[in-house]
């Protein structure tokens, strides 16, 4: 199974990157490897599948995008939506995940606005805020499979 975007079997580029196509929504899903999903649109949905994924989150595509800034946790002011985030707060052989926050700048964090409840069994909702140094707000929803927050060498800003 080849990865898909906006359900379209697409490959990597030369650094191993499935790029979303941009608009108002990418929808990527990954292959049972490893892969790397990176969204160019207003609204971006993640779904890495098995393997340890990373999911880039570009400041430069919320920017170009217009995507929703200020925080908010209703689903339609999300920039990004990672549906299956794997190995949250812990290290897990198969199925660990990393989010890489492309961009942002130095100073830039994240914070846990919100917690909810997840479809997924086990799961939990994640609601958080990336904060820029200049106090652009981008709003990012992650689904923990594990049920726990992210953590320190869970993702990394760039
Ligand atoms: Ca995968």
């Amino acid at each position: 199974m080849a990865a898909t975007v906006d359900g379209q079997a697409t490959g990597t580029d030369a650094y191993g990157i499935v790029q979303g196509d941009g608009g108002a929504v990418d929808k990527m899903s990954g292959t049972s490897g490893n892969d790397r999903l990176e969204g160019h649109a207003a609204f971006n949905q993640y779904y890495g599948g098995a393997g340890n994924d990373t999911f880039i989150i570009s400041y430069k595509f919320a920017v170009e995008s217009g995507a929703h800034q200020g925080a908010s946790t209703a689903f339609g002011d999300q920039y990004a939506y990672i549906t299956d985030f794997g190995g949250a707060s812990t290290w897990s052989a198969t199925g660990n995940d990393f989010v890489a926050f492309s961009g942002f700048g130095a100073g830039a964090t994240l914070t846990l606005s919100h917690e909810g409840t997840s479809g997924t069994s086990g799961a939990k909702l994640y609601y958080y805020t990336i904060t820029t140094a200049a106090n652009e707000v981008f709003n990012v929803l992650i689904n923990s499979v594990n049920g726990k927050a992210l953590a320190t060498g869970d993702y990394a800003f760039y």
